[in-house]
């Protein structure tokens, strides 16, 4: 049976996983973007399908202020006993909290706060067979002058730390040991953690003890998952086969029904050699375990698009995560949508279609921009938007764009240049600023705006709702590449936007379509 990864395309990383019955359950951490957690549902680990966020309110995730790539870092979901809890950290204030819900399709609590010396990200639980929780996540231990991972006990009920804080590991060498998970797998406990940063030498390593305390004793054949040592050449982007996977590491570890276990974790599709721009996604490979109790991870081969486990011939069918929405018909965003930071709510109405009002704060400005974007899945991808507008003033704004940070975006705008209605592409990518000549529009009727993207260009049109869209411009995707930032961990979006006093626009419909 074959299946491609990511099976959750776009920027969703830092997966972690649970699993009720036959039901898997999956959160990404999201940063600066509200609501914040994306929370997926599958029956099958390849199938996935988002039925919320964990975190829907301001009171679970103030984002005020939030950095690019600030907020919420990692996420751990757990089961137990009836109840699900996700922990994770605000990076941008407050640190590491929890929040718990017995319906996972309801609300979510309000956080309680990890009440502890141990400031660090990336954290998870544990429930030893006692019933005592253990809380694992990155240490800076005094002693060795080094980051580990630590563990305290803590009580669930108040947050409180009922033990110090104890490093447990340090990794196999490795820069940056993070992203902790434990088990308990046939009475011995088993510590996996990412290394080697989330980068090109990311990887994934894992150790056991007898004791929940350690010490641990690390892998033979670690790392178990890497593809730091993979380097494709040109000529495998050339052919444009979208078959080249990096950075692979941050996993969970799953058992399913009939007893057997998965792994679950990120990596990137560079655009060429180097290049990646829509963020970390999801992935998953089958876990077996060798005669001394390790687990093997894909055969112990790397990990490709195209995935390939025993059993019938043939491809799964598997979600493109294509959508054709229309705004007039809706009394309720579906969630795929995401705000930047905390949105302001009264400048998105669903009335007849969706209303956004430009607010004080622009795309560049780092607040609460009118802006809903959704991730782009695929290298290849289509996304196309149907609106209202009629500027009044050249400082009215409002269209379509690849949103990547604040400093780094294409936008396809609808503006009033010289009395006329018009639309022009505005490239933002650090200090520099571009914008085309303004394309004439017809002065009233809907509009349609398009951007076509492709492995290494992102194409803009725009018209009326008639015939032939008109191309605006083109950016290469290279710039909107994580690696043109300063150390961010998310993707692309396509986004509607709307800036500039008095600005009212109505978007009618969006549509995406992904070629896998
Ligand atoms: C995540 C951590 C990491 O919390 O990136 O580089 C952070 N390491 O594991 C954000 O994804």
């Amino acid at each position: 049976m074959k299946f491609k990864n990511p099976v959750i395309p776009g920027f969703y990383p830092d997966p972690s996983v649970c699993r009720v019955g036959e039901d898997y359950y999956l959160v990404n951490s999201s940063f600066e973007f509200f609501p914040g957690v994306p929370l997926y549902h599958s029956k099958d680990l390849v199938n996935w399908e988002q039925i919320g966020h964990v975190l829907t309110r301001k009171s679970q995730l103030p984002l005020e202020g939030c950095r690019n790539s600030g907020g919420i870092f990692a996420p751990t979901i757990r089961y137990y006993q009836g109840r699900f809890y996700m922990v994770t950290t605000n990076v941008s204030g407050g640190g590491n909290f929890f929040v718990w819900t017995d319906d996972i399709h309801g609300e979510w609590s309000d956080p309680v706060w990890i009440k502890q010396d141990q400031l660090g990200i990336d954290p998870s639980l544990f429930w030893d067979d006692d019933g005592k929780v253990y809380f694992q996540g990155t240490f800076f231990d005094r002693e060795s002058g080094r980051q580990c991972i630590g563990q305290s006990q803590i009580d669930l009920t108040t947050g409180e730390m009922l033990t110090e804080t104890r490093p447990i590991w340090s990794g196999t060498g490795g820069k940056c040991p993070e992203g902790p998970h434990l088990y308990k797998i046939n009475g011995s406990y088993y510590l996996m953690i990412a290394e080697g940063g989330t980068e090109y030498g990311h990887m994934e390593t894992i150790a056991r003890s007898d004791n929940v305390w350690g010490p641990f004793e690390s892998c033979s054949h670690n790392p178990i998952v890497t593809q730091r040592d993979y380097s494709p050449s040109f000529a495998d982007f050339a052919g444009r086969t979208p078959d080249v996977i990096h950075g692979v590491g941050h996993a969970d570890l799953i058992d399913d029904p009939e007893g057997n276990w998965w792994l679950m974790f990120h990596g990137f599709r560079p655009s060429v050699s180097m290049l990646h721009h829509i963020g970390r996604e999801t992935m998953v490979a089958p876990v077996t375990w060798d005669a001394d109790g390790w687990p093997v991870v894909n055969g112990g081969k790397p990990i490709h698009t195209e995935m390939e486990l025993p059993g019938n011939e043939g491809w799964m069918t598997q979600n493109t995560f294509d959508f054709a929405e229309d705004f007039t018909k809706e009394e309720k965003l579906p969630v795929r949508w995401a705000y930047l930071r905390n949105p302001i709510e009264e400048n998105y109405r669903l009335e007849n279609g969706l209303v956004l009002t430009a607010g004080k704060d622009e795309l560049e400005s780092g607040g609460a921009p009118t802006f809903l974007g959704v991730r782009q899945r695929q290298l290849k991808s289509t996304a196309e938007t149907e609106l209202e507008f009629a500027p009044t003033t050249e400082k009215q704004e409002a269209g379509l764009t690849v949103y990547h940070t604040d400093e780094h975006h294409y936008d396809l705008v609808v503006t009033r240049r010289n009395g006329k209605r018009v639309v022009l592409l505005r490239k933002r990518v650090c200090d520099l600023l571009t914008e085309s000549e303004p394309v004439e529009l017809p002065e009233s009727g809907k509009l349609v705006l398009k951007v076509e993207a492709d492995r290494m260009q992102y194409h803009f049109f725009a018209g009326g709702t008639e015939g032939k869209l008109l191309p605006v411009g083109e950016g290469r995707t290279q710039l909107l590449s994580t690696e043109m930032m300063m150390g961010t961990f998310t993707g692309c979006f396509f986004g509607m936007f709307t800036q500039g006093e008095g600005s009212e626009v109505k978007y009618t419909r969006f549509t995406c379509e992904n070629t896998l």
